[in-house]
């Protein structure tokens, strides 16, 4: 899973994806200090498999990963050429979500590129330019589809695809995939566009504004919803990314926080891109994966190898809370609570699962 960062210059995002990711990438008090892209893989936590590592007293416990690319800021104009101009956004092109970054935060020392703190004109700044990117890219490919369709009918309808998007564009509008039969969505899904791809926001607040909903905050929630809003104060992330586990629980709740900004940006991306975790166990590995909500046993198993998915015969299953409850996997087995799943089982989240393959 891969997500991007995107937002004006000089609101927070490199400090935000330092302190997910640990990368170490630059991050300082003027616009356009990001250039070129910086790309971070953080472990998704989740304690679940620590757990079983115990259980099966395993050599290596090894977490599913995101992967974040920060960009450089957009400002109102990069379509013409204005600051950085949009070429970087190619590096968004292959995200599977898009997480948008607005500053929340007063501080007059922080520079804001249009001078002022309005997370509604910034965001529909950005929108302006993403949907205006995307209009380029689509006017090429129209030129493009247009000159094949002469020789070949099978592609006029992508072409009518094509037309019907740039018009909804030109309206300043996204658009609407549910509007498109199956065929059609995939092929809008190949075309990488940009105002296509899920989103949430991250307020970038204060440290002071992280419990209560500053007005900023409260604004853009009204605004976008029902899109998910995060509430984050990079500068307390900045400092949690410092800490090890215990400290981390320590600090967090003397703040009064449940949760990092991180758990909670994985939490919305998981459930915006409908993922789950299903986990596999054994003395060599304990191991959680990412898979689609939907995705049938043998795709699952593909995950790990292609040779299991080829070679597929069954799954054993274990639900990890029965697992957990049933106290080993010998116990789980004797119990009868280990179920053996054919072809057409559909993953849910927390399988303990155990391939059996031929190839
Ligand atoms: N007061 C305050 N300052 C912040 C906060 N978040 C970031 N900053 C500061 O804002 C400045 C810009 O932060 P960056 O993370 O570099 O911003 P960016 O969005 O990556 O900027 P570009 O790469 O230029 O697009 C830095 O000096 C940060 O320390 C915050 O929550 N509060
Ligand atoms: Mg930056």
């Amino acid at each position: 899973m891969k997500i991007g960062i995107i937002g004006l210059p000089n609101v927070g995002k490199s400090t935000i994806f330092n302190a997910l990711t640990k990368a170490g990438a630059e991050s300082a008090n003027y616009p356009f200090c990001t250039i070129d892209p910086n790309v971070g893989v953080v472990a998704v936590p989740d304690e679940r498999i620590v757990v079983l590592g115990k259980m099966y007293n395993t050599k290596k416990v090894t977490p599913t990963t995101i992967e974040f690319v920060d960009i450089a800021g957009l400002v109102k104009g990069a379509s013409k050429g204005e600051g950085l101009g949009n070429q970087f956004l190619a590096h968004i092109r292959e995200v599977d979500a898009v997480a948008h970054v607005v500053r929340c935060f007063e501080d007059d020392n922080v520079v804001h590129v249009s001078g002022k703190i309005d997370p509604f004109d910034d965001l529909e700044t950005i929108n302006l330019e993403l949907i205006l990117a995307d209009l380029e890219m689509i006017d090429r490919r129209i030129d493009k589809t247009r000159k094949a369709a002469k020789a070949d009918k099978t592609k006029r309808h992508s072409l009518e695809v094509l037309e019907k998007i740039k018009a909804v564009l030109e309206s300043g509008k996204r658009p609407d995939l549910e509007e498109y039969s199956e065929d059609d969505r995939e092929f809008i899904k190949s075309l990488q566009m940009i105002c296509t791809k899920p989103v949430f926001y991250i307020a970038n607040v204060s440290e002071d504004d992280i419990l209560q909903d500053n007005q900023f905050v409260s604004e853009l929630k009204s605004k976008v919803a029902p899109a998910e809003v995060i509430k984050i104060s990079a500068k307390i992330e900045e400092e949690l990314s410092t800490l090890d586990d215990d400290e981390r629980d320590a600090f967090l709740e003397e703040l009064g926080l449940e949760s990092s900004g991180l758990d909670r940006v994985i939490h919305v991306a998981y459930r915006l891109l409908g993922l789950i975790s299903f986990l596999t166990a054994g003395p060599d590995e304990c191991r959680a994966w990412t898979v689609k909500k939907g995705t049938k046993a043998p795709k699952a198993a593909g995950k790990i190898h292609s040779d299991i998915e080829r070679g597929f015969i069954r799954a054993e299953i274990t639900t990890y809370d029965d697992l957990i409850a049933a106290g080993s996997e010998a116990k789980a087995r004797e119990m009868g609570i280990t179920r053996i799943e054919g072809k057409d089982y559909v993953m849910q989240d927390g399988d303990v699962t155990f391939f059996r393959f031929n190839v």
